[in-house]
């Protein structure tokens, strides 16, 4: 057992010899009409995110429960309909009468924002960043919700609708079991969609799952009863496997053993998963009380503090690094996946998105905590440090080879006068405000745009030459790379660790590739090069697909008055302007002409404009990277040199894997 479980066991002893707890301790504050009233504001988003969160919410009140030591097994299943239900088999929910509400605990605890005593302080308070209000807030939003307690004598039942209830909690039954059951559907008023996404629940089960070590999560999908889904998410070495998994997913081979460190400080808690491998990416993951700080902050700090501190050392002490040597951060993280995790009495959660860990503290007990212990495995590891070691010193030589490239570069485009590529196409207008830049695969492509385009605010740079596969290449190659090089210089922000936002010379970076195999592959390679180079440019979202029709639907008409186009872009939209136009308002009959677009060469500049540039009739997407984690991983897999997590991650995907990339 790690020390995760032995300390929240600790807090589920505190919660048993308070046997009336459940019912007394719920603190009251207000009901559930601002919920609906503003949904976002209790669970971010009205959006698919915001409908998995719902799920979230439920699933972690039985995390709790598991880390309190009195449940072994959480299930939770999607039901046709998009019926969510999660079942436990702990203590049950308090049935009790509360004593200020007159009702029961349960139902306090499903009608009433802010409802949650169990996080009085006491133990850790692990999941959600909403301290217990989540049950009210999920039932607030749901047609309908039902709880199915199980005490160990009686069956309890309630159902509600949108959060609303008509009977009390009352006993359906007798058993012997324990446990609760509540099963949702997220109401359609509220959710843009109410369709649940398969992959990313089961990503979060399975994270939940690695970061509570023991935990056992069955999560099925059973919507489709042709083809049910089952997964049992088990994990006894907790982050050690998170590591694994994260590896063999990207397909990289490992350098040495995972490492593993945990330790405890008053009533906080950190451990530490770490793995080097044979890649040049760094994968560092950090959680708060299962939370991802997908922006890091003071324990992620620690970690990568310490890691610098103890390589140096190390290398220093054992003769592999001389007197006046340093590797950077960047040396002793290329490679290397890691988990961090901290478990603390309270986070707080700092930035614009929440997703960074304040709590000053934190950072010089990770700190400390990882040098000794980090340092301790390495005396007692001597071949693994070594190998690690080398690892570092390589990268080190790469990173000095990379800046030389660097400076070559820069003094040229100085000699050069900083002059803009030769092929682009700029726009007249000197701001940045509005205006627009085409990165376009093939020259015939790139004189339509260049013809089609309004000058004034959109420029276009057709691409030429070998494209670079920048997963396989380290920094040092992409300078100089042909086909690269017109492309930072055209956007003007530098690469690595040169980028500047600020330098920025357009406000929309638009990629417009064909919609076929090559299109996909030249997009996502240039998705991999900005995610690689210019990290911040997807964040703050400058970064665009542009999205050509794939048909042309026309009137084989002469007369002006029936003349009419479509353009559509799915085979669906195509047959749907095939039933609108064939037929006119007073019943003459069309022969039509529809045209498939091989390619973006096919449209004239007319054309090109009005489909695809023309932003009053345009659609273009916008590349988000919610999820840099997972924008890595699959570059890595479709990128990487290893063959065999390619091909299984294309035959999972085969349907949607040119969409892949947005
Ligand atoms: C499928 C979702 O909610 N399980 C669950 C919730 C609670 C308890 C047990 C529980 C907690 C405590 C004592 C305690 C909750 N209780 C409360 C409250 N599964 C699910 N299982 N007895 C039972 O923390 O002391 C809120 S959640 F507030 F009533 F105690």
């Amino acid at each position: 057992m790690n020390e995760t479980n032995e300390k929240n066991e600790n807090a589920g002893m505190n919660a048993a010899t308070d046997a009336q707890y459940g019912a007394e301790q719920i603190q009251v504050l207000e009901g559930l009409d601002p919920v609906r009233k503003r949904p976002g504001m209790y669970i971010g988003s009205t959006s698919i995110d915001g409908l998995h969160h719902l799920v979230y919410e439920i699933v972690d009140n039985a995390i709790d429960e598991a880390l309190a030591g009195y449940c072994t097994e959480i299930k939770v299943e999607i039901l046709p309909d998009n019926i969510i239900r999660v079942t436990d088999n702990g203590r049950g929910i308090p049935t009790g009468i509360h004593p200020t509400e007159g009702i029961s605990a349960a139902t306090v605890v499903y009608t009433v924002l802010h409802a949650g005593g169990k996080f009085g302080g006491g133990g850790y308070k692990v999941s959600g960043g909403l301290h217990g209000v989540g049950a009210s807030v999920v039932n607030a939003l749901s047609e309908w919700l039902e709880i199915t307690v199980k005490d160990g004598q009686n069956i309890h039942f309630q159902h509600f609708d949108r959060g609303e209830y008509k009977e009390q909690l009352k006993v359906i039954g007798q058993t012997e079991e324990t446990g609760t059951m509540v099963t949702f559907k997220a109401d359609a008023e509220i959710f843009e969609t109410t369709v649940y996404d398969y992959e990313t629940l089961l990503k979060r089960m399975r994270e939940q799952a690695f970061l509570n070590a023991g935990i056992r999560i069955v999560f099925s999908d059973l919507r489709d009863e042709a083809d049910p889904k089952r997964e049992v998410l088990h994990y006894e070495g907790g982050i050690r496997e998170f590591v694994e998994h994260i590896r063999s997913v990207r397909g990289h081979e490992p350098i040495g053993d995972v490492i593993y460190v945990s330790g405890t400080q008053d009533d906080s808690f950190a451990e530490v998963a770490m793995q080097y491998n044979d890649s040049y990416n760094e994968c560092i993951m950090s959680f708060a009380n299962n939370i991802h700080t997908k922006d890091g902050g003071s324990h992620e700090t620690g970690f990568k503090n310490a890691l610098t501190k103890v390589i140096n050392d190390y290398g220093r002490r054992f003769g592999k690094l001389k007197e006046n040597e340093k590797l950077s951060g960047d040396d002793v993280r290329e490679g290397l996946i890691a988990i961090i995790s901290v478990k603390l009495t309270e986070c707080e959660f700092e930035g614009q998105t929440k997703g960074r860990l304040g709590n000053p503290q934190v950072r010089p007990f990770v700190e400390k905590m990882l040098q000794e212990k980090l340092m301790s495995y390495f005396e007692m590891n001597p071949a693994v440090a070594g190998e690690i070691m080398d690892k570092c010193l390589a990268a080190r030589r790469a990173r000095e080879a990379a800046k030389n490239a660097r400076e070559t570069a820069r003094r040229k485009t100085a000699m050069e006068s900083a002059s803009l590529p030769g092929k682009l196409a700029d726009c007249s207008e000197h701001g940045v405000a509005n205006t627009e830049i085409y990165i376009v695969e093939g020259d015939s492509a790139g004189g339509s745009a260049k013809g089609g385009r309004d000058r004034r605010y959109q420029a276009i740079l057709p691409l030429w030459g070998k494209m670079l596969n920048v997963e396989k290449a380290r920094i040092d190659r992409v300078y100089g790379n042909e086909k690269l090089m017109p492309v930072v210089t055209a956007l003007g922000t530098g690469i690595g660790e040169d980028f500047n936002l600020e330098k920025l010379r357009y406000e929309k970076v638009i990629i417009m590739a064909d919609a076929d195999v090559d299109g996909c592959h030249i997009r996502t390679l240039l998705l991999t090069f900005f995610f690689r180079y210019m990290k911040p440019l997807i964040e703050n979202g400058n970064v665009y697909i542009a999205q050509p029709p794939l048909f042309k639907v026309e009137r084989d008409t002469k007369a002006k008055k029936y003349e009419a186009v479509r353009y559509a872009f799915s085979d669906e939209e195509r047959d749907r302007y095939i039933e609108e136009l064939k037929t006119s308002e007073d019943g003459k009959t069309f022969k039509l002409l529809v045209q498939r677009y091989k390619g973006l060469g096919e449209m004239d500049s007319d054309q090109l404009w009005e489909t695809t540039m023309n932003p009053e009739t345009r659609t273009i997407l916008r590349v988000k990277m919610e999820d840099a984690i997972k924008a890595d991983e699959i570059i890595s897999i479709l990128m990487g040199d290893k063959v065999l997590p390619r091909k299984d991650y294309i035959e999972k995907y085969a349907k949607t894997v040119s969409n892949l990339d947005i």
